[in-house]
């Protein structure tokens, strides 16, 4: 097969979409395919260059007439020029807005130039299931979601999502998201393990951008229950908009000693490699990239019953799974793991054994099927 000149358009931060999407775009490039990063700033997970990695940056001009500076457009201008300029295969864009949307207007541009440039656009979730339920998005959404040359979705959950908020009716292949599993293959830091339960406490962990979809109370709330069962520790990892809530919360709940609030890392492996259990009790999630990172690293998954998560996290297997807010039972839940040693091996042994089926390797050739079909 030949090697492709893809354009990759994602966001530059720690949400999953930019992980997924510069993790995807290291490993076609290590593949021997061209990656060029059109981006506001250089992606968090994107390290320092390498071979056939390329970045682009968007500038937005501080112009005194515009309130709002015009993103979108100006990422369309950059993605012309890079097109022009790389003699780009195509584009793939994740986040339906402002992405596919800027992406075509480059497309309709580059054609009155006999260019051709497909579009390949991803659907991660909050452009669909927040986003998009706001009514000012969903022509916009549509439209993109519509006239992309491919698109997929992270879940099948999602992909039904979109087809029933949307009204859509086209091919959306799903590609689940994938973890790189070298990337696991480290020794936990014991000294962090030790600062963070200087007694040997099992450690919970929550990591996200506390964003209210992320429940954070809940989390909380939940620790709160094993902790008065037994000795435990809450690691939270990540910063947002509930962090103080989360943290007034355990104050409230008389736990707050046993909580390290570490803020925002580069890097989710190192926590998690120190992790004995893994807590995402959010209201939604499209797939939940980092409870997919949790049993990468050998983490059972307390998570809700929403969303993708169950695509990705087996229920009494891998972890265990409940409704949405019922933060009784996952404190049952959670505190049962962690009294049963056996037991916690067992779920540490499966949830290893998991991953194996979102290997890098293994879901990489969908995407690159896809970019075959649609430059012949
Ligand atoms: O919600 C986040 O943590 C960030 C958000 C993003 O846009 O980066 O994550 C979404 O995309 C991830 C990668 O595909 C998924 O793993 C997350 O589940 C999804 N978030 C939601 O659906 C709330």
């Amino acid at each position: 097969m030949k090697n492709l000149r893809i354009g990759f358009v994602c966001y530059p931060t720690f949400g999953g979409s930019g992980v997924v999407a510069t993790e995807l775009g290291k490993a076609l490039a290590d593949k021997g395919h061209e990656l060029h990063f059109i981006t506001y700033s250089a992606p968090a997970r994107m390290g320092s260059l390498k071979k056939n990695l390329y970045y682009h940056e968007v500038r937005v001009s501080d112009y005194p007439l515009f309130d709002y500076q015009p993103y979108e457009l100006v990422l369309a201008s950059k993605m012309v020029e890079v097109a022009k300029t790389h003699d780009l295969d195509l584009l793939h864009v994740h986040y339906a807005i402002p992405h596919a949307s800027a992406a075509i207007t480059a497309r309709d541009i580059l054609a009155k130039e006999g260019i051709n440039l497909p579009i390949v656009t991803t659907l991660h979730g909050t452009d669909i299931t927040l986003l998009g339920k706001d009514p000012a998005f969903e022509p916009v959404i549509a439209h993109a979601i519509n006239e992309s040359n491919a698109v997929t979705a992270v879940s099948h959950s999602l992909k039904s999502d979109t087809l029933e908020l949307f009204g859509v009716d086209r091919e959306i292949e799903v590609i689940h998201n994938f973890i790189c599993p070298s990337h696991f293959e480290r020794d936990a830091d014991e000294q962090f393990r030790r600062s963070a339960a200087p007694n040997g406490e099992p450690i919970i962990t929550h990591i996200s951008n506390f964003r209210p979809v992320k429940r954070v109370k809940d989390v909380v709330d939940v620790f709160a229950a094993v902790r008065s069962k037994q000795p435990a520790k809450l690691l939270l990892v990540g910063d947002g908009p509930e962090r103080s809530r989360a943290e007034k919360r355990a104050e409230d709940r008389g736990v707050r000693a046993d909580v390290v609030s570490i803020g925002k890392i580069k890097n989710p492996i190192e926590p998690l490699l120190v992790s004995d259990l893994f807590l995402l009790p959010s209201e939604t999630e499209s797939f939940g990239l980092s409870a997919l990172e949790a049993l990468a690293a050998g983490v059972p998954v307390v998570a809700s019953d929403a969303g993708g998560l169950p695509e990705v996290v087996e229920h009494g297997v891998s972890g265990y799974l409940a409704a949405v807010g019922d933060v009784e039972a996952m404190g049952r839940h959670a505190h049962a793991l962690l009294d049963n040693p056996d037991q916690h091996a067992a779920f540490r042994a499966a949830a290893q054994a998991r991953v194996q089926e979102f290997h890098v390797m293994k879901i990489l050739p969908h995407y690159e099927a896809i970019y075959h079909r649609l430059t012949p």
